[in-house]
């Protein structure tokens, strides 16, 4: 008996609240168990001058002393003056420190709006770290890195960190709606409760916010581009004003989605035409009214004659037309429009990859300065792999925003362990050879190319009402990426990946080795499975579940997958060269070049830009049929190896978050296996040759995998 009642008391000492659920996300304070690291860090940075006289400093400090007091465990020592006696952590705005002569002015003329500089200086024998920006919002971030240094236990000694962030604009798009589902959100219901703000403050807007924070992002659009405009109506606007003076110490502004026809729902008029004055007239007031509320309002998020929704081509106007009518209302605010490029007309015979670059290249230069033109990375849809979009570098007079996917619609949902940092890094380090070699997509993005005022980058948010915020426990990871890269596109992805495991699990080296792997090669083991050499859009209808090659019975051509596979007998993928749709006239030349013979294309977009015959001989002298079936079966057999090693990481983490990633892999087994045998089996139906005898056979029919429905599969539009 008592034997028990010590182990009961031991497991309460040491485990009780302690659940792992995932929530803290990677801003996690324990204790730091390397001894000498931790006296080290006690010493240097236990006394703390900070002038809490902001809420952004305050919120600072806040952090500081949950952070200490995690990581540490000691009691922070703050200080109202300057005290240089001490070992001391000294944060200040530059303006408040000048007088120490510590800095240069050209080090002081580098640090930009946002950016900071963190760094030890010995003075009179005292270890002095210093953190200094032009504005409170630079602080945060610098504390941030801060807390960033020491999670994943790097030396403070010598520290010289100046950084600043390279886009303007770092922002999450939720798609979340009114009534609180998300469109392809996979991981609950939205964590905006419209019903209960303004009144209500939920403790996850803070601590959304702080996270949001911690990684640079500091704009957020809170609702769906398929937009409703009763958020425009003026009990929602006190409800955003909520969110938003909430947001505000934590750097970040609010945005909402405009539905371009809200001046006849909302507004009473018969028209939304952006010529008409009343229109124009009504979208002046109505941001008035706005910036009444929320003076730092970011602006307008618009999607447009896009997949249904209302726009300036329903009254023959066009997308400049329609940007410019917004762009007027807000621009004495100093608010923005993201115009979005997401557009493709099912009246319109056209490769639908083709449809946006057609649209909006002979608008360049006539959108208003304050307009960005918001474009998916890709020209189908945030796919598994797609060639950069051929709007970077063709619109040389418009900012143009980059717009990537971080709910994973298209790739696993919340099922599948896939690091995004690779999808992204892949479209940013593209050549568009706008410019000359070397014209990333990057530096098209980011000004360098042609300077632009406004630069950004938006990811499609993947977070919801879940404990853990995000779904998969690794799905949290392309949260952080997105951050991480929007301030820094330089950064590797193997960095990113190391910070987060170290941040989110723990710094032993056992498990970041083994888990890192996992991460950096899960969005090719992705690929194999289910998008091999290019293919695309084969998904399951709808909630895009699954996949479902043979759909062909949707209404608009450009919806099913057959028109983007085109299997037949002869062979299988798209021709987008000058014998197919031409898609590839868009690119410039020396990138189009690169991908227009099949024979040189890279393999990995064979399929995408060519039709190619099952027997077509590959690079490894093994035909495309063979190759496809070795790319899926791999892909299965990389996940089953995704499972071993997990399962030996068990001993280095908790036992809650080691299960459920644990199981997850599982679904994601069963989800590989299952795309290989209907995409293969579908496949075979036009190659009429065997999937090789070295593969065991699919166990299940065609139309076993044909028949299977999912009515109740999350994240479907509405
Ligand atoms: O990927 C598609 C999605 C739609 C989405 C659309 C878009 C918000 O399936 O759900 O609508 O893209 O980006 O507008």
């Amino acid at each position: 008996m008592k034997k028990i009642c010590l182990l009961i008391a031991f497991f309460i000492l040491n485990f009780a609240g302690k659940a792992e659920d995932g929530y803290d996300l990677w801003l996690r304070y324990h204790k730091i168990k390397d001894q000498n690291l931790l006296n080290n860090y006690r010493n240097s940075i236990q006394h703390v001058f900070l002038s809490d006289n902001s809420p952004t400093l305050q919120i600072i400090k806040t952090e500081l002393v949950k952070a200490f007091k995690g990581l540490l465990e000691q009691e922070t020592i703050f200080h109202s003056k300057i005290l240089l006696q001490h070992n001391s952590f000294i944060l200040a705005k530059h303006s408040s420190i000048a007088f120490l002569k510590v800095f240069s002015s050209s080090e002081m003329l580098s640090i930009q709006e946002e950016g900071f500089l963190l760094a030890q200086k010995i003075i009179a024998g005292k270890k002095i770290l210093f953190l200094t920006a032009q504005t409170d919002r630079g602080l945060l971030y610098g504390c941030f890195y801060l807390l960033r240094l020491l999670q994943t236990q790097q030396p403070l000694e010598k520290v010289y960190h100046l950084s600043n962030p390279k886009l303007r604009i770092r922002m999450l798009n939720h798609w979340d709606n009114l009534n609180r589902t998300v469109e392809r959100g996979y991981a609950g219901f939205s964590i905006f409760n419209w019903h209960t703000l303004p009144d209500f403050t939920d403790k996850r807007y803070i601590d959304y916010a702080r996270a949001n924070a911690s990684i640079g992002i500091n704009a957020i659009s809170l609702t769906n581009v398929n937009a409703n405009a009763l958020v425009l109506t003026k009990p929602y606007l006190e409800k955003v004003k909520a969110l938003a003076d909430i947001f505000r110490p934590y750097g970040i502004k609010v945005f909402l989605t405009a539905r371009f026809s809200a001046p006849i729902e909302i507004g009473n008029l018969t028209t939304a035409d952006p010529l008409n004055p009343s229109v124009q007239k009504w979208w002046k007031d109505k941001a008035g009214e706005i910036y009444q509320m929320i003076p730092d309002f970011g602006g307008f998020l618009v999607k447009a004659n896009s997949e249904g929704q209302p726009g300036p081509q329903n009254y023959q106007r066009n997308h400049a037309d329609g940007a410019n009518l917004l762009a007027k209302a807000v621009a004495p605010f100093r608010g923005i429009i993201i115009w979005r490029a997401f557009v493709y007309s099912n009246e319109n015979p056209e490769d639908r990859h083709k449809q946006a670059y057609n649209e909006f290249v002979p608008l360049d230069g006539k959108f208003d300065t304050n307009v960005m033109v918001q474009v998916k990375n890709g020209a189908i849809d945030f796919m598994p792999r797609e060639p950069f979009h051929p709007l970077f570098g063709a619109m040389p007079k418009t900012p143009l925003m980059m717009e990537f996917q971080l709910t994973q619609e298209y790739l696993g949902q919340a099922t599948n362990l896939v690091f995004l940092a690779p999808l992204f890094k892949e479209t940013l380090e593209s050549d568009t050879y706008s410019n000359g070699p070397g014209s990333t997509v990057n530096k098209v993005i980011d000004g360098r190319l042609n300077p632009a005022e406004l630069t950004g980058m938006a990811g499609v948010s993947n977070i919801g009402t879940d404990i853990n915020w995000c779904g998969h426990p690794f799905a949290q990871a392309n949260w952080y990426a997105f951050g991480r890269l929007a301030w820094d596109a330089a950064l590797t992805s193997e960095a990113i990946a190391t910070e987060w495991l170290k941040m989110t699990y723990t710094n032993d080296p056992g498990f970041i080795i083994s888990a890192k792997k996992m991460m950096l090669e899960s969005r090719d083991i992705y690929v194999q499975f289910t998008n091999p050499y290019g293919l695309h859009h084969i998904m399951g209808t709808g909630h895009h579940y699954g996949p479902a090659p043979w759909v062909n019975n949707l209404n608009r051509p450009e919806w099913n997958p057959v028109y983007y596979h085109k299997a037949d007998s002869f062979g299988i993928g798209f021709n987008r060269t000058v014998s197919g749709s031409n898609a590839l006239s868009q690119y410039h030349p020396a990138a189009a070049q690169k991908w227009q013979d099949p024979n040189t294309c890279a393999e990995k977009y064979l399929l995408w830009f060519h039709h190619i015959s099952w027997n077509y001989t590959m690079k490894n002298g093994k035909t495309l049929w063979e190759n496809l079936c070795r790319s899926y079966y791999t892909g299965a057999e990389n996940v089953a190896k995704m499972q071993v090693n997990w399962n030996k990481l068990e001993k280095y983490i908790d036992e809650e978050r080691f299960s459920q990633v644990s199981q997850l892999l599982t679904i994601q087994h069963k989800e590989a296996i299952w795309w290989r045998n209907a995409c293969l089996l579908y496949f075979q139906t036009f190659s009429k040759q065997e999937i090789p005898a070295t593969f065991e056979k699919p166990d299940k029919t065609l139309s076993y995998y044909q028949n299977l429905q999912f009515p109740f599969a999350p994240g479907s539009a509405q």
